[in-house]
């Protein structure tokens, strides 16, 4: 545009990427300080994560009654949740829910794919454009994008010369999948796969489950909600769900013991550390890796851990060699923990086989199978269970361009470089929901998200306020930010395994931790900068 022509008002005070939770209560949280808010949403319906994957036996590992939103006291009180864990079913009508409630859907545009957004130096203003050939103006962009929304495909050779349908988890046909009579391929065991082989398993004529790495999985007990604990709860939800956001992992406030009072694995005798991961394990869940202190820090602390989940998938599985293929080598909790519901019992029938394919991948996948070491497994169906290009993988995949036109690829080539994992130097008035450099998949989603788009509210409402153009982070802020990032994985166990939290899953992608471990630490940050005028920012 010619500079001596005055800018166009922009069509929009915001534009947000994505209508899961966080796009959901960005917009809702705009409108609240008279913002006008525009949401582009790929899929057909709210949900994010939870629209996609509707793999059998999807379900969230963190409680239900924690899983979900805490800014309306009415909304807490009036939804009543089923299970323990929720299932994918009932958390999508649950945000379905959040969108009539709150009279959202109006400021969803769906079926729409953000493919740029680019942002204009002379005007301060980005321009986001859609495979709906719309371009829209905007004076703030939020990428509410998702940790884990970008398909990670494994480039198996012949991967397309399969002659049956192949599915991947995170992109489950609507209408479900009737494996009855099928001879079924699953590649992965991950969360995703350790949720749906037992399903598949009691449908499908046999199932081949192909294993890279064994992951570790602890017991969910899943069940049906007590409605008279429901009532306490609820009695006492603020108190609660302040409880969880001063946990490491933004849930399990009511029940955890400070870290300060528990003790270093090392410190106890064997049969009072036995007892307690008993305990633990019996009570299901996450809350596992709360046992002791150290279990994320002292490479000898968690091998206790390690061989205590060694020593239940022993006694759970008959076949002795299969029990030892099952069982991990690496640090428990240094990829994500999963929780089961009759995963390794799955391995004692007689349709289920389990190919490992660590020291010798998947040569190819043919017509009728997949091959391994000369070998073709006749299969049906081919379930990928591959997991996602996470944290970076949905940015990555719009084309997202700052100050002078530069790419935030190009940017972000040898790993992330945020601010608080909010912003990003070079590109302002961008804003990340739950970015790399954040708690984000290190703790309970719905308490990182709500805080993040608060922090993000009364920053858009302060600008507001007094005119303030443009928000960036500085170049030196995020630099200290990243290095403390990294300073902070280096103290934990997490470098210990090839996970996604460092990109490691993804060929060619840059080995860098990408979440910050500990909400607490990181939420008094986030206060204490806005509390100084956001420092490490530069309002203009
Ligand atoms: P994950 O946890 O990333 O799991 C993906 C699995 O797929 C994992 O076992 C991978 O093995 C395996 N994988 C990936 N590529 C291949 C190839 N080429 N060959 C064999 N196996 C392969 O994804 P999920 O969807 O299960 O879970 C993601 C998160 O969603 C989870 O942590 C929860 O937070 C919810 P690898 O371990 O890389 O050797």
């Amino acid at each position: 545009m010619n500079s001596s022509s005055p800018a166009p008002d922009p069509d929009v005070d915001l534009v947000i990427v994505g209508a899961g939770f966080a796009g959901l209560y960005m917009l809702h949280a705009a409108r609240g300080i008279g913002l006008s808010a525009r949401v582009i949403e790929a899929g057909s319906g709210v949900g994010g994560t939870w629209y996609w994957n509707r793999y059998p036996g999807a379900r969230c590992d963190v409680p239900s009654m924690e899983y979900s939103l805490g800014f309306d006291e009415d909304l807490q009180r009036d939804w009543e949740w089923t299970e323990r864990y929720p299932t994918q079913p009932e958390i999508l009508r649950y945000i379905d829910h959040v969108a009539d409630r709150f009279d959202l859907r109006d400021g969803i545009t769906f079926d729409t794919r953000v493919q740029a957004a680019h942002f204009d130096d002379a005007t301060a203003a980005w321009t986001t454009t859609t495979d709906g050939g719309e371009s829209i103006r905007s004076r703030f962009v939020v990428m509410a994008t998702g940790c884990l929304s970008a398909a990670n495909l494994p480039q198996i050779a012949g991967r397309d010369d399969f002659a049956g349908p192949t599915y991947h988890t995170g992109h489950w046909p609507h209408e479900g999948v009737d494996f009855t009579g099928k001879r079924v391929a699953v590649i992965g065991t991950g969360s995703s796969a350790i949720q749906s082989i037992p399903l598949i398993a009691e449908q499908a004529t046999h199932v081949t489950v192909f294993q890279r790495t064994p992951a570790y999985a602890v017991p969910a007990h899943n069940k049906p909600l007590d409605p008279d604990e429901v009532a306490r709860i609820k009695d006492d939800y603020v108190d609660w769900r302040a409880a969880a956001r001063d946990t490491t992992t933004g849930f399990g406030g009511h029940i955890r013991t400070d870290p300060e009072e528990l003790p270093s694995a090392l410190e106890v005798d064997d049969e009072t550390r036995r007892r307690m991961y008993e305990e633990r394990w019996e009570a299901g869940g996450l809350t596992f890796l709360g046992a002791f202190n150290d279990l994320l820090f002292s490479p000898e602390a968690n091998d206790t851990a390690a061989e205590f989940v060694r020593s239940k998938i022993r006694d759970i599985v008959e076949d002795p060699e299969v029990a030892e293929r099952l069982s991990p080598d690496t640090v428990v909790g240094c990829k994500r923990l999963c929780v089961d519901t009759g995963y390794y019992a799955t391995f004692n029938r007689d349709n289920v086989s389990l190919v490992d394919v660590s020291a010798t991948p998947i040569d190819r996948i043919t017509r009728t199978g997949v091959e391994v070491d000369g070998a073709v497994h006749e299969v049906d169906a081919i379930v990928f269970a591959t997991g996602f290009d996470a944290m970076t993988g949905a940015l990555d995949r719009i084309d997202i361009r700052g100050r002078g036109g530069l790419p935030l690829k190009e940017k972000w080539s040898a790993g992330p470089l945020t601010y608080l994992g909010l912003q990003v130097h070079g590109f302002p008035n961008l804003f990340t929901i739950t970015g790399p450099g954040s708690p984000s998949v290190l703790t309970n989603m719905i308490v990182s998200i709500e805080q993040h788009v608060e922090w993000i509210r009364d920053l858009l409402a302060r600008m507001d306020a007094d005119g303030t153009g443009t928000v960036e982070a500085d170049a030196d802020a995020e630099a200290e930010w990243v290095a403390y990032v990294n300073a902070v994985a280096e103290l934990t166990l997490f470098h210990g395994c090839s996970s996604w939290y460092l990109g490691a899953n993804v060929p060619g992608k840059p080995r860098v931790f990408m979440p910050l471990p500990g909400f607490p630490d990181y939420k008094a940050k986030c206060d204490e900068v806005a509390a100084a005028d956001y420092e490490g920012f530069s309002l203009a």
